[in-house]
Parts: structure tokens; C-alpha cells; sequence
């Protein structure tokens, strides 16, 4: 039976948002994620008419219907390098998921899901800290609408120094009014460190390999966090008592390069920027060499509640700390 999911993406500014979301389709169809590949999920963006009414004949209308959807535009402003998301509105995606191979029978019997998924400007959700940054006040309230009514919310943010970051402040006040609502229908909550092959830059074509290792995004996951102080306020959303199941992963957007497996910021490019192949024009000049990484990850645990290697519960992460602390005492 078809089932809607509304997800918000949130997030401060430049936390990287819009690209997972422009990155989502190929991560899924290159199986760029840390699920079974015996999974064989589907995404496929539809309109927003079929999102409402998934009807055979709407289906059947939008078959050869070659007019270039927003989810289009956003991915070729993605190859072109990203454009920061305007504060005039939030904006709505529409996706259907499909599981067509080995899952749990609670997910494979379900299915497919419609997917909602809203992205829109860092600065309306988690403004910096103390900054005045003018906002209408109706796109506040719709996105306010929006996170209320979703069934999951993933927060994105940059893999920076978290002590340094300029928007803990206001990320917590908003952790704690998604605690305090009566009336949310939040049931999941993903937390994704977004730009995580940066991290990796340094060891060349070892750094897929690194990167593979769910091992390492737990370690880096517990490290990066010790410095967040909305951890505990997190908590107090986490089921039983707040009803939302919590998970941490990583992802990232620009990815590893095919068959170099290093990073994929070209070190010619003035910035940060993918490679690309010289004389090739649009996507086609990146997808040669763009493997997405993980960015599948908050939106499929989003939808389907699955855990994939690399998706941790807080359980995982203090396991991890118990274990370290250990270690510190025998060393
Ligand atoms: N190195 C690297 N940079 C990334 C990655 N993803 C995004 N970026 C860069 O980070 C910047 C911000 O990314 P966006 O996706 O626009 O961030 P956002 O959260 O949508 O930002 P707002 O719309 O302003 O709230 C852009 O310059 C991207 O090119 C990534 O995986 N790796
Ligand atoms: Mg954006």
C-alpha cells in the first residue's frame, strides 16, 4: 500500500542540504550506501500532482512528459557548483521510494512510499547565533507547519569544529521546542555530518577504503559530537518518552572519484570543486567520475526507519564510549 512521509531538511546555512538532496537519486542508483545491496531501493522524483494522487492514469500522463522538473534544475545547480537556498519560501521535493529486493518483511510488505521532502534556507530554521536576519514572518510559519507535520526531520550539518560553529545556540533552542510540541507527528530524527570525505584528503586513493569503514564514521561520529552541547537535549526527543527514534551518520555529496577512490575535490579548481572531464559539458562532465557517498542514509532511515552500517543510535555511540574509557583506564 502506498504510504506519504514528509521529511524536513534543516540545518544551518552552508551545512549542506541542498546538496544531499540533489545528490540523492544517483547515491541510491549507485548503490553508494551502506545498506545490503541486496536491498534494491528505488528513487525516482515525480511531481507534485502525483505525490497527491498517485493514480495509473496520472502515471500514464507523466510517462512521456519530458518537461524539466525542479528536482532537474536542483541537481544541474548542484554540478554547477551550488547555489545557496533563497529565504523567500521553503521549497518542496516529491520522490517514490521503492524496496524490490531483500529487506525485513515489516518494510518489503509496505511500500512504495511518496515522499515529501522540504528544503529551504539555513537562516530561517537555525539562524546564526544573536543575528537579526530578516525572514518573513509566513515562510516561518510554513516551515514551522512543515516540521510539525513531518513524520521525520534530518538535520544537516557541516563537519566542522562544533565549539567554533556560530548556530549551536539557536540548533538547541529549536531541539528544544521540537521536544516541548504537543502536537508534532515527528517519529524520526537523523542528525548527518554532511562533507565528510574532507576529512580524508590527505590519504589519496586509501581514502575510499577509510571511508568504507563504519568503524571509522562511529569513531569520527563520537569525537565530533563530544563537543555538542544540544546532546542531551537530543535526548529528550528519543523514544520512549518523546516517541522519536534518533540515529547519527555521515555523508557526503561530492563523494569519492570512480576508480581513483580519492576524494573528489579537484586540487586545479579554484574552491572546493568536483572533478570533471574537460570538454564535456553539464552532468555528464561529472558523472563520469562522481560516486555520492551515503547520502542515501537519513533520507531511506527517514522513510523506512532501516538502519543501514552506518547509521548509529545513541546506544552505538555510547558503547563506543564505554569501551574508550576502558581503554584509558588500562593504558
Ligand atoms: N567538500 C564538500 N563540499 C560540499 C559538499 N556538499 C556541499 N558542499 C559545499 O558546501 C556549500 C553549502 O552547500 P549547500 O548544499 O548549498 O548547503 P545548504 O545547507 O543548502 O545551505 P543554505 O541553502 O544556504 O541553507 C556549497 O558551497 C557546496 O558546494 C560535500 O559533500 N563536500
Ligand atoms: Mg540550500
Amino acid at each position: 500500500m502506498t504510504e506519504r512521509v514528509a521529511i524536513c531538511l534543516v540545518g544551518p546555512k552552508k551545512g549542506g542540504k541542498t546538496s544531499l538532496l540533489a545528490s540523492l537519486t544517483d547515491c541510491v542508483a549507485q548503490s553508494a550506501f551502506g545498506y545490503s545491496p541486496r536491498l534494491r531501493p528505488t528513487l525516482q522524483p515525480i511531481t507534485q500532482a502525483e505525490f497527491r494522487a498517485e493514480t495509473v492514469e496520472s502515471r500514464k500522463a507523466d510517462f512521456l512528459t519530458i518537461e524539466q522538473g525542479d528536482y532537474e534544475r536542483l541537481k544541474r545547480d548542484f554540478a554547477d557548483g551550488g547555489v545557496a537556498t533563497d529565504t523567500l519560501d521553503t521549497y518542496e521535493y516529491y520522490f517514490r521510494l521503492s524496496v524490490n529486493g531483500e529487506a525485513p518483511p515489516a518494510v518489503v510488505t509496505r511500500g512504495p512510499w511518496l515522499l515529501e521532502i522540504v528544503d529551504s534556507a539555513g537562516e530561517i530554521a537555525v539562524p546564526p547565533d544573536g543575528a537579526e536576519v530578516a525572514i518573513l514572518n509566513d515562510v516561518k510559519a510554513k516551515l514551522a507547519g512543515q516540521m510539525l507535520m513531518s513524520e521525520a526531520i534530518v538535520m544537516v550539518l557541516p563537519m566542522v569544529r562544533l565549539e567554533d560553529s556560530a548556530w549551536t545556540g539557536t540548533l538547541a533552542r529549536l531541539i528544544d521546542r521540537l521536544a516541548l510540541a504537543q502536537d508534532r507527528k515527528l517519529r524520526r530524527l537523523v542528525v548527518v555530518f554532511s562533507q565528510y570525505e574532507r576529512l580524508f584528503t590527505r590519504l589519496g586513493p586509501s581514502a575510499f577504503t577509510y571511508a568504507c569503514d563504519p568503524d571509522v564514521a562511529l569513531h569520527v561520529l563520537r569525537k565530533t559530537l563530544r563537543a555538542a552541547q544540544w546532546m542531551d537535549r537530543l535526548r529528550a526527543l528519543e523514544a520512549p518518552r518523546g516517541n522519536v527514534s534518533v540515529r547519527f551518520t555521515v555523508c557526503s555529496a561530492y563523494g569519492f572519484t570512480k576508480r581513483f577512490q580519492n576524494p573528489n575535490i579537484d586540487p586545479h579548481q579554484l574552491g572546493e570543486r568536483r572533478f570533471r572531464r574537460a570538454g564535456l559539458e553539464g552532468a555528464r562532465a561529472y558523472a563520469e567520475y562522481w560516486r555520492p557517498f551515503l547520502t542515501a542514509e537519513p533520507v531511506l532511515y527517514a522513510a523506512l526507519g532501516l538502519d543501514s552500517a552506518f547509521t548509529f543510535s545513541y546506544e552505538q555511540l555510547d558503547a563506543l564510549a564505554e569501551e574508550n574509557a576502558l581503554t584509558s583506564i588500562l593504558a
